[in-house]
């Protein structure tokens, strides 16, 4: 299969590209750095590229110390909640935070607080790319917000890693993003277009 980039309707969505989630990270996810190689060159395909981040409060609610499952990870204005220094932002030309309100988590940026769905559809895009991470949490429920919003999504499997708390956990996530409709490619299947190097 081979997909071809329309830039006037098609985006690039990168999930929590943290340092937290990084290897050495406060919450890190295995391999979590192999997704740059993959992502920095895609960026150049497409003109808009998104990239969200975990933005929490010091005693936010997911948090072990205030009865949540996380150790304390992406904290607001910390050096662990900055973009890893492997991304390359060049292309990144929208930011949206998520998870800064305390009492709740937000693993998805597709919501009616960000209700970034309608921001994209109201700029014409009507298909999202996902990398990112991780595969069971914030790339699984963005990709089934994004569905619900009606978009075509495409979730790149080589630009995206899980935790794996428990065993099958990534499979079971690949799984039900696919029931949902995702389509599940590899960045090779991604053809350049007019304008951009392959
Ligand atoms: C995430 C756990 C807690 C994620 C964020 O980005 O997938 N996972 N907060
Ligand atoms: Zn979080």
């Amino acid at each position: 299969m081979t997909v071809r980039i329309n830039p006037e309707s098609d985006a690039l969505i990168l999930i929590d590209p943290q340092n937290c989630f990084m290897p050495g990270g406060a919450l890190p996810v295995p391999g979590g750095d192999e997704i740059f190689d993959v992502i920095n060159p895609l960026t150049k395909k497409f003109d808009l590229v998104v990239a969200s981040a975990d933005w929490h409060p010091p005693n936010h609610s997911s948090f072990k110390e205030y009865g949540g499952p996380w150790p304390p990870h992406c904290v607001q204005n910390t050096e662990g909640a900055n973009f890893s220094p492997k991304l390359d932002q060049s292309n990144v030309g929208m930011v949206i935070r998520k998870a800064y309100r305390r009492e709740t988590d937000q693993y998805t940026c597709f919501d009616e607080i960000t209700r970034l769905g309608d921001m994209l559809k109201a700029r014409g895009i009507k298909r999202v790319f996902i990398g990112g991470v991780a595969t069971e949490y914030c790339v699984h429920d963005s990709v089934i917000g994004a569905l619900r919003d009606g978009l075509e999504v495409f979730v790149i499997l080589d630009a995206i890693r899980g935790i794996e708390v428990n065993p099958g956990d990534i499979e079971k996530a690949l799984n039900d993003m696919k029931e949902h409709g995702a389509k599940l490619i590899y960045s090779r299947d991604i053809e350049g277009t007019l304008g951009y190097e392959n």
